[in-house]
């Protein structure tokens, strides 16, 4: 096979398409469609793609762009993207707390506030709904990098009901707009404690882009159940991490590769329903930047 990606005149087409021949346009833009095209071009000539299976594969994409938010964990870059900040950190020596792992496609932002000083109230519920399943509690602390309680805390909070599916995003429009899903204001000593319905693991749509890709690639599209929490509280790096169940026939096989050592608590059942205490551990924050969210698009009710 002749090889063409490498030659001055496709390097030269490739620089023109990216507009680096240009003084307008966004650089950093520019820079990143340039080193894609490049990176395209190789993959073509390395795979001998024809055209037929390019232009499929565009159609396949199109036609799934609704579920780019589960291909991307499906295919494992959203992990990848964990790993790219810790490797950052670890870079820039920040290191410690709860681990990071993947949002996912599925928080709604707007969910109820709700009062979780546990001072003042021992009944923060997030299932509103009608559910059958065992009832999951769950407890802790959230502490900062010397052990200390986080003031001001609100953790938020989200998972599927026992069916496997998640409100706002359910098919068979069972659930109201918030079911599982709650902002939980923390009180001054950190603690936090709430009570739902016990999840089931997220199995990818019946059909769509993602469990066909998953199929095609030999594999499945389930996840083991989780719960999903953001944590944020003035003067803290704010968190995006998830438990799932130690126990779950997926918690070492997910599809979305977001389960990670010291997110895999086992549920304490001796009580009967199961029981998880987990404390989150939060960095300072340094910059603005770790006060906020990432900007990802979400959506919000
Ligand atoms: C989920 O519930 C989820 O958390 C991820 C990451 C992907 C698909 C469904
Ligand atoms: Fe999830």
């Amino acid at each position: 096979m002749t090889n063409i990606s490498k030659t001055p005149e496709v390097q030269a087409l490739f620089d023109r398409a990216a507009g680096i021949d240009q003084s307008g346009g966004n650089p950093r833009l520019k820079a990143i469609v340039r080193d894609l095209l490049g990176a395209l071009g190789e993959i073509v000539e390395k795979h001998d793609i024809t055209e037929s299976e390019f232009w499929n594969a565009l159609k396949f994409m199109q036609d799934g762009a609704g579920e780019f938010g589960l291909i991307v964990p499906g295919i494992g870059i959203e992990h990848f993207l964990d790993l790219h900040m810790d490797a950052k950190d670890a870079e820039a020596g920040i290191a410690g707390g709860t681990p990071r792992t993947i949002e996912g496609p599925l928080y709604v932002a707007g969910a109820p506030l709700v009062d979780g000083d546990l001072s003042r109230t021992n009944d923060v519920n997030l299932t509103t709904d009608p559910d059958d399943a065992e009832t999951l509690t769950m407890a802790g602390r959230i502490i900062g990098p010397d052990g200390e309680p986080v003031k001001d805390a609100v953790l938020h909070v989200w998972h599927a009901n026992s069916k496997g599916f998640y409100s706002h995003f359910d098919p068979t429009g069972a659930q109201s707009e918030f079911n599982n899903r709650r902002r939980i204001k923390i009180g001054p000593d950190g603690r936090y404690a709430f009570r739902s319905k016990m999840p089931r693991g997220y199995s990818c749509p019946p059909g769509g882009a993602t469990e066909k890709l998953m199929h095609a690639l030999g594999r499945h599209g389930d996840r083991p159940a989780h719960v999903h929490f953001f944590v944020e509280a003035p003067g803290y790096r704010t968190l995006t991490t998830q438990i799932n169940f130690g126990d779950d026939p997926h918690a070492h096989d997910d599809f979305a590769f977001g389960t990670r050592e010291g997110l895999l608590p086992v549920p304490d059942r001796s009580g009967g329903n199961p029981h998880i205490e987990f404390d989150f551990q939060l960095q300072r924050a340094r910059t603005g930047i770790d006060l906020a969210f990432s900007e990802r698009p979400r959506a919000e009710a």
